[in-house]
């Protein structure tokens, strides 16, 4: 088995599900997991999926998934709008990083069109709601299966 693709998402987004349901969706953060899971699994790859309010956690489990993770799927919420910290983590990975949003940003209020954390990442996925998240899996797993086929 390959390392796991970590799946990481920031603030609020554990109450997914409870509230903005026209923007966000109804599923809940578990929802979201269990589809990553499913999706993982299909592909040949472990989820680590994980959720905190906190940055510098965010931060800590970034510099994990540098030496654990085979890839990084990554829902930086509010912190992608504000976050160097975010930035200067993401920045020291060597491995494909993968930004999703369930929402699509670019379509919202001004101050959601500017991401940190598209500056470093190697692609972004927007806008499909909680099936985002399944695509970003599969842009991380092709990307780490064309960096080394046998993984
Ligand atoms: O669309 C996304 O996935 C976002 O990352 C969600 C963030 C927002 O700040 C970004 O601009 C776009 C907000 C997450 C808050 O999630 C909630 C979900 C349901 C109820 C309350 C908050």
């Amino acid at each position: 088995m390959p390392k796991p693709i970590y799946v990481l998402n920031g603030p609020n987004l554990n109450l997914l599900g409870s509230r903005e349901p026209h923007i966000y969706g109804s599923e809940t953060l578990d929802d979201v997991r269990r589809r990553c899971e499913a999706r993982g699994a299909a592909l040949g790859f472990d989820i680590d999926f994980r959720q905190s309010n906190h940055e510098g956690e965010l931060v800590d489990w970034i510099q994990q998934a540098r030496v654990e993770g085979a890839a990084l799927v990554l829902n930086p919420a509010a912190y992608g709008h504000t976050s160097v910290a975010l930035y200067d983590a993401l920045k020291t990975l060597a491995i494909p990083v993968v930004e999703c949003h369930l929402s699509n940003p670019a379509a919202r209020e001004e101050f959601r069109r500017h991401s940190y954390v598209s500056l470093a990442a190697t692609g972004v996925i927007a806008g499909f709601g909680a099936a985002g998240y399944e695509l970003a899996i599969e842009a991380a797993a092709g990307l780490v299966r064309k960096a080394s086929p046998a993984a």
